[in-house]
């Protein structure tokens, strides 16, 4: 057995390009021209499967791949036991029951004996029976939206963003009922069972790591009157060191801090108030606790 670490990652749609731009970012070097279905980093043991993205959860379980990135709806279809070791947070979506314009929606118990279009049958099973509906799937791989103009369905349940596909076919969103995202999902067993490879995954995983603790994070220097140190400290919250520079001038000090971008406007109209200067903002690429 080499010891190389093998990702399944999708070959061409919504998941390609991000799903290997973390992977890139993490330092690792690699062609990618779209042609190649298998290719290994000229810097880092690591080995890519380009493939379509429903296959992804079945290669991970068969160890053709140790790990995946996927959407956590595939995976979740799919059903089977894997590990899902982080949360990408891209490609969000939902799952959605949409109905045509004249289907008095009053709730999922409208639902009870309609037939529903989709390509997640097994999710959509699941969350109807919780609730005691029973339904009949009538499971496509595309194009779910035109199954209800063309008779097959009386609803359909799908994949949404924004919304603009429902409407253009004449849908109305009435109910989310799944929420995904992008996920690694990795077999259970690798991770004990084979030492090296786990060890080049725990390196991956502190790179992807650093960059998402990064990831809308400021760095935050500016300069203070020194007896408001103390104020600055608690506008700022959760720093363990702040670091606090003297300046030539006695009375002025120089602090620099990380701030979650969420908090930035809030915490810099404080810092304002109570007379930071010179605030200077700085993006952070990388970052460890
Ligand atoms: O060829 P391959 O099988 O690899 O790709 P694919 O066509 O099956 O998948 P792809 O690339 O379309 O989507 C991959 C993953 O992206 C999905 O499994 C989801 O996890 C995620 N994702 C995020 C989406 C969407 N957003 C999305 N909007 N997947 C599909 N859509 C489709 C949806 O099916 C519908 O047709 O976009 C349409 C709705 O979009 P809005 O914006 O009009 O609502
Ligand atoms: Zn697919």
């Amino acid at each position: 057995m080499d010891n190389t670490l093998r990702i399944a990652v999708q070959k061409s749609g919504r998941l390609s390009e991000k799903s290997l731009n973390i992977i890139r970012d993490c330092g690792i070097d690699f062609g990618c021209d779209g042609r190649v279905l298998r290719e290994r980093a000229a810097n880092f043991p690591i080995e890519f499967l380009y493939v379509r993205d429903d296959d992804i959860p079945t290669y991970v379980k068969d160890g053709v791949a140790d790990i995946g990135i996927v959407g956590r709806n595939e995976y979740d279809e799919k059903g089977y036991q894997l590990e899902v070791v982080r949360d990408l947070k891209f490609a969000a979506c939902r799952l959605s029951i949409a109905v045509p314009h004249d289907f008095d929606y009053k709730g999922l118990e409208s639902l009870e004996g309609k037939r529903i279009a989709t390509s997640y049958p097994n999710i959509l099973m699941s969350i109807l029976s919780a609730k005691g509906i029973s339904a009949t799937p009538v499971v496509v791989s595309g194009s779910v939206e035109i199954t209800v103009q063309v008779g097959i369905a009386d609803c359909i349940c799908d994949i949404v963003s924004t919304g603009t596909t429902l409407k253009m076919n004449g849908l109305k969103e009435v109910e989310p009922i799944y929420w995904s995202t992008a996920v690694m999902i990795a077999r259970q067993n690798f991770l004990s069972d084979e030492k090296e490879k786990a060890e080049i995954f725990a390196r991956l995983l502190e790179r992807m790591d650093a960059l998402m603790l990064a990831k809308n994070k400021k760095y935050v220097l500016f300069n203070l009157p020194a007896e408001r140190l103390n104020e600055a400290a608690e506008i700022i919250g959760g720093m363990k060191s702040p670091t606090v520079t003297p300046l030539m001038d006695k009375d002025w000090v120089s602090v620099q801090s990380v701030v979650g971008e969420d908090r930035f406007w809030s915490v810099f109209e404080k810092l304002r108030s109570i007379g930071a200067e010179g605030i200077l903002v700085l993006n952070i690429e990388k970052m460890t606790e």
